[in-house]
């Protein structure tokens, strides 16, 4: 028989025969390129197989160890692993083996003194004995891979990831084999312009495996993603929806919360989706002052997840933030995930520790997580600690608005954001974007993002760090994404960007939105340790006196229902040249990247302690 796929013309080809090419394309691409990552929910409170540690690593500017020279993608690339052997044909130019080690999780830049500046493709390898178990998926859980990622597993390609700052899962069961298997990924943090951050950013573009990697094992039947929640009102009612992959319709699912002898059962309809929702008696609610915490056992067939949530709820109404129907100003500060004392991402439950500690220190009960998703020990630190979220896409100054393949980037990672993070009660909020230009494409791309928003978790508010314009003294609030936002954020940098200090003292404000607000930056440079007079830039007492008028000015704000200065610590920017005072950092910190406070540290400490600031309604 002549095999269909020789035939030219598609359309005369008979249905069966169609649906068999299409299955065999099928195959074949997932074969060439893995399947699509999948998010794992909760996927830090699973028994977990570490991949942490030293990877060989190897520098590729030119991507040759994908590319042929003449720029055609490699069938014998470096994913291969290949050990030269005496005989060879050809020479193996590459050797994971004896190139140098790069620590994983880690950035590279402040792993090798020649990666600090570098922006390109980077070859990581590691070698680990496995076992398979029958019956169950294996997932390979990356953490975080800034930007793009590729991963084949004993040189099967298992999958490809876009997104800096999100957590992703591939399944490598079918490259695995018992015994010695190896793992090599490439990761390229080459900016474009149809990237999501784009081009330019005000921080560094650390590249790398910058999260924790694992494997994870899963039952055939699992649970891949949850939204457990508090109902919005006075009582408690817990609801949400778990769903089970690859199970039949009518599954089982268990909810048990042991400390409340709450137990719940549901089942799964032909999606795999088990809607649920009971009632608890007993429940203490988080909140900032008692983050209580309960166990949450989660259970389908074979597999269980042992979680640790809060319950709370958030509203806004009129200009006010309700959290757990009282209204609360949100004392915060703004954080970027930038590793205290050694510099580079933050990843590890003490970097947490020690950024939200210094969060408590100052008297917040807030942060902004800036400028994209964190990891997720940051959330579990906040919810640890009774620390309220912001967390923010990296929606970041000016996409291509116009772009549909940005767009679709965009909704990826906040997909994948929500999706990994959305049984965090410390986050209350989740930010669209930051200081975009006020264009009707801008618009109607962040007001998409909005609803995709709300589509995937109608429970928490929707913002954006939004820009304000200026007529003579007034600061006027009137950016019309503010209408798709639940409360409205606005930076602002009176006395650093413009004017002086006593500028603030001058100004007034117009909203054109009968919404909570949240200046969610305003802030000015300063060199730990450098003194002088307050009108002298870069000491520490000129930030000390742009908060000092700062904070006035904002109380004069009727609808200001939170702040959060810009930035808890200083850190790297390569936008910050100045020789002696920035060298290379953005120095706006409130404390120094090597743990040195600041004047304005104990100004802000004290309004914040004092009560001095901020009016809940
Ligand atoms: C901003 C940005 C932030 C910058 C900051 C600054 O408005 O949102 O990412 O780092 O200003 O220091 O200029």
């Amino acid at each position: 028989m002549k095999p269909c796929f020789v035939r030219r013309n598609v359309s005369a080809v008979a249905p069966l025969c169609l649906a068999l090419l299409l299955a065999v394309a099928a195959i074949q691409s997932t074969a060439q390129t893995g399947a699509a990552p999948i998010v794992l929910t909760g996927a830090d409170r699973r028994p977990a197989t570490s991949l942490n540690g030293e990877w060989g690593a190897i520098v590729d500017p030119f991507f040759s160890g994908l590319f042929s020279f003449h720029h055609e993608e490699k069938r014998n690339g470096w994913f291969l692993n290949q050990k030269a052997k005496p005989g060879d044909p050809f020479p193996t130019e590459y050797d994971f083996a004896t190139a140098p080690k790069l620590k994983v999780p880690g950035d590279w830049n402040t792993q090798r003194e020649s990666l600090l500046y570098y922006e390109g493709p980077v070859w990581y390898e590691r070698d680990f004995t496995y076992q398979p178990k029958p019956h169950s998926h294996v997932y390979l859980r990356i953490g975080a891979a800034n930007y793009r990622s590729w991963f084949w597993v004993n040189g099967q390609k298992v999958c490809e990831h876009e997104g800096g700052y999100t957590a992703f899962a591939c399944d490598v069961a079918a490259a695995l084999h018992p015994g010695s298997n190896f793992i090599v990924a490439a990761v390229d943090n080459t900016r474009h312009e149809d990237n999501v951050p784009t081009l330019e950013t005000d921080w560094w573009n650390y590249g790398g495996l910058i999260r924790e990697v694992s494997l994870i094992e899963v039952p055939e039947t699992f649970i891949d993603q949850y939204d457990l929640h508090l109902e919005r009102g006075e009582g408690s009612v817990i609801e949400g929806w778990i769903h089970v992959m690859d199970g039949q319709p009518g599954q089982k699912v268990e909810v048990t919360i042991p400390e409340l002898g709450a137990k719940a059962n549901t089942t799964t309809d032909a999606s795999g989706h088990a809607a649920i929702r009971f009632s608890v008696k007993g429940l203490e609610r988080w909140t900032p002052e008692v983050p209580k915490l309960y166990k949450v056992g989660l259970r389908a067939g074979e597999d269980s997840i042992d979680e640790l949530m809060g319950f709370r709820t958030i509203e806004a109404r009129g200009t006010e933030i309700l959290l757990n129907g009282k209204p609360i100003f949100l004392r915060g500060v703004a954080v970027h995930a930038e590793a205290p004392y050694r510099t580079g991402r933050a990843y590890s439950d003490q970097d947490a520790e020690t950024l939200l500690g210094w969060a408590r220190e100052l008297g917040c009960n807030y942060v902004r997580l800036a400028h994209y998703p964190h990891d997720e020990t940051m959330l579990r630190a906040a919810d640890r600690m009774g620390l309220l979220v912001w967390s923010e896409n990296p929606v970041y100054w000016a996409l291509e608005f116009d772009n549909p393949k940005v767009l679709a980037k965009a909704e990826q990672q906040l997909d994948e954001e929500i999706n990994t993070s959305r049984n965090h009660a410390s986050i209350i909020l989740w930010s669209m974007a930051n200081e975009t230009p006020n264009t009707p494409a801008r618009t109607q791309f962040i007001e998409t993002l909005a609803s995709r928003a709300r589509t995937l978790d109608p429970t928490r508010l929707i913002t954006a760090a939004l820009l304000v314009r200026s007529q003579g003294h007034t600061k006027i609030v009137d950016d019309p994404l503010g209408q798709a936002l639940d409360v409205i954020g606005i930076n602002e940098y009176i006395g650093w960007y413009e004017g002086h200090p006593d500028t603030a003292d001058v100004t007034q404000w117009q909203i054109d939105y009968q919404k909570p607000l949240i200046v969610s930056e305003f802030g000015a440079g300063a060199k730990a340790g450098l003194h002088g007079a307050k009108d002298q830039r870069w000491t520490e007492e000129y930030q000390a006196e742009v908060y000092r008028h700062q904070l006035p000015m904002l109380n004069r704000i009727p609808d200001l229902r939170g702040m959060s200065p810009w930035v808890l610590m200083d850190f790297r920017s390569p936008n910050r040249p100045l020789a002696g005072i920035q060298d290379e950092f953005n120095r706006k910190g409130l404390i120094s990247d090597q743990g040195a406070k600041k004047q304005a540290f104990y100004v802000l400490q004290t309004a914040y302690k004092d009560g001095t600031i901020g009016k809940a309604d």
